[in-house]
């Protein structure tokens, strides 16, 4: 099975059981605490999430499954690379994981072909696969079984591929002999807590997703809260920098397949032009990625975030071009465009 998965691009494989029992108080304090903000599938599965019997009957194991992201020619030094792009405020910044196709389906499929081969050789079996397209504790399935430990980012973090990488499992009616987790190695280091622009990361392993660039600029569908904006600098779609500064990030794998490379063009790209995108330049350029997940006008929320952001920095004929970029979508028909318009105006 290894062999398969290592030819179909997972990295790793393991073994979990499906008593999550253990991680149910931290998942319920959570939600209690309201960090998953409007995150309504967080809770709206119930129980489902926590059991994975419960989702799928007859569910007696998990295969779980890594997927290294980074796209194929990443050059060495890619994460200093990463972090450079943050000082450069007329740039817009897109999360490395969708530079590339959507990962939902790229993952989802290609364990849909290992169930395939599983089943070539045993016969037909039970099964369903997930990659982020499920009530799935999918960081819990990985831990558990030994893909890693949970930072205190809370990603999932290896020694031999740190954190850029997808989770994915699939659901199994038969038992398998389970993988052991592996211990922690964070130590003292608290870089991503230190960085983390909003300070999203409340406790070692908890995010309050209301504060996160991620959920901001992507799962948010209204207004950014006023007080975050100033905090969000270039980012436009997700953000790795809790990811950019971990020192166990250098062991980062690359992809072996071609999905995840570089889509242009998105990368390296002046804020003030990806403004201009009508709703049909943005559909074009965002075909078959995750950006597309926003829509137009909340693409534009954020880009207007981020220009607002570097007007405070710019002076002379860039800021004139950023002013002038600003007030051409002051007329957009969304009043939710319009008021991140006006904020960003009124930021130098
Ligand atoms: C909701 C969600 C988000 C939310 C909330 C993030 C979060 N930390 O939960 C938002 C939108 C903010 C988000 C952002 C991102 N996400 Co996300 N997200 C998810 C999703 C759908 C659910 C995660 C979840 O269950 N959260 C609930 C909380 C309660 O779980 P938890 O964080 O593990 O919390 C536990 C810990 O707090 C623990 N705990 C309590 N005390 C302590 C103490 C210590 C020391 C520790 C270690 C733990 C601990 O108990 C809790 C319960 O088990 C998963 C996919 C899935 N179905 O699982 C992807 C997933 C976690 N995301 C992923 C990615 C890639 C990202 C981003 C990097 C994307 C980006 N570049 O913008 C960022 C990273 C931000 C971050 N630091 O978390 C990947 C992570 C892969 C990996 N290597 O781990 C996943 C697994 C998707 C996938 N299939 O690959 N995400």
């Amino acid at each position: 099975m290894r062999t398969w998965a290592r030819e179909l691009g997972f990295s790793q494989i393991g073994v979990s059981g499906v008593d999550l029992s253990s991680a149910e108080p931290g998942f319920l304090d959570w939600v209690a605490k309201g960090y998953h903000g409007d995150l309504h599938y967080m809770v709206q599965h119930g129980t489902r999430r926590l059991r994975p019997a419960e989702l799928l009957p007859g569910t007696l194991s998990v295969i779980t499954a890594r997927m290294p992201y980074l796209p194929r020619d990443t050059p060495p030094d890619w994460a200093a690379r990463e972090r450079a792009r943050l000082q450069r405020p007329g740039e817009g910044v897109v999360s490395l994981y969708a530079r590339g196709r959507d990962y939902h389906k790229v993952v989802r499929g290609r364990l849909n072909k290992l169930c395939e081969r599983i089943a070539e050789a045993v016969g037909p079996f039970g099964h369903r696969a997930f990659s982020d397209s499920a009530p799935v504790l999918e960081k819990e399935l990985a831990r558990r079984s030994g893909q890693g430990w949970q930072g205190l980012h809370s990603l999932i973090l290896s020694r031999d591929a740190g954190s850029m990488f997808f989770l994915g499992e699939i659901y199994v009616d038969f038992k398998l002999q389970e993988s052991a987790p592996v211990s922690a190695h964070c130590g003292s280091c608290t870089a991503c807590v230190d960085v983390c622009p909003t300070q999203a990361i409340v406790a070692p392993g908890v995010v309050d997703a209301r504060r996160c660039i991620s959920y901001l600029t992507i799962e948010n569908k209204g207004a950014i809260p006023e007080e975050l904006r100033p905090l969000m600098g270039n980012h436009i779609y997700g953000c790795d920098d809790c990811q950019t500064v971990c020192p166990w990030n250098k062991y980062a794998q690359k992809s072996e397949i071609p999905d995840f490379d570089e889509r242009a063009p998105l990368v390296g790209q002046q804020l003030v032009d990806l403004f201009l995108w009508d709703e049909e330049t943005f559909l074009k350029r965002t075909e078959g990625g995750p950006v597309r997940r926003i829509n137009h006008e909340r693409w534009l929320r954020n880009v207007a975030v981020a220009l607002g952001n570097a007007l405070r920095q710019a002076s002379g004929a860039q800021a004139e071009s950023i002013r002038a970029a600003l007030r051409a979508r002051l007329d957009h028909p969304s009043a939710l465009v319009h008021e991140h318009v006006l904020w960003a105006l009124k930021q130098g």
